[in-house]
């Protein structure tokens, strides 16, 4: 079968992205978004998802990084949905609870042809190091409005902010792996009973 792969280039006047996906990868990464705390959580897509992924972006940082995160979490999306095709054989929905340390995440994703987001994660500060912690949501809203995925993503429990929202992210990385994962025992059918997803 051939690999699962898009790349995709986004151009606004307030960003310049270019994400590179491979659902049939083994985790190897490379980012050069300017945000580096945001580097680190893709690339727990990436690992724990084995997913091949490269970012590249140039924002209005000079302003905040609210453009340019909600901007990458829109152009993976993209390259997400071009990526996974017509969907045919494989899992769709896909599920994972991570730990690290005290924290707790759960996600669940649906690759459903319909975006929505249920977003259960609070934080104790508003800041981790440099990064507004609110601009999380961004992220996975522009995800979730150009992927077309149901996702819940719940924190249960956690302390430190910088553990919270890294158990979202590796959770997030597994779900994905689940949905996209080929399902040899369903072959080349559709897994809805409507037929298309
Ligand atoms: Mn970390």
């Amino acid at each position: 079968m051939n690999a699962r792969k898009a790349s995709v280039t986004r151009d606004t006047r307030e960003t310049q992205i270019r994400v590179e996906l491979n659902l049939d990868g083994s985790g190897q990464s490379r980012f050069q978004t300017g945000v580096p705390f945001l580097d680190h959580m893709l690339d727990q897509i990436a690992r724990h998802g084995l997913i091949d992924i490269v970012v590249e972006a140039n924002g209005d940082r000079h302003i905040d990084d609210h453009h340019t995160v909600e901007d990458i979490g829109i152009t993976l999306g993209q390259a997400f949905d071009k990526a996974v095709g017509d969907k045919k054989g494989i899992f769709r929905y896909g599920h994972a609870y991570v730990p690290l340390d005290e924290a707790l995440s759960r996600v669940v994703i649906d690759l459903s042809g319909r975006p929505g987001l249920e977003y259960g994660v609070e934080f104790p500060r508003a800041r981790i190091g440099e990064f507004d912690v609110d601009l999380f949501r961004e992220f996975f809203q522009g995800f979730v409005n150009h992927a077309k995925v149901t996702l819940h993503i719940d924190n249960l429990r956690g302390r430190n902010a910088h553990h919270i929202i890294e158990t979202v992210f590796k959770a997030f990385g597994r779900a994905l792996r689940m949905a996209v994962e080929r399902d040899t025992r369903l072959g080349d059918v559709m897994p809805s009973t409507k037929g298309t997803l």
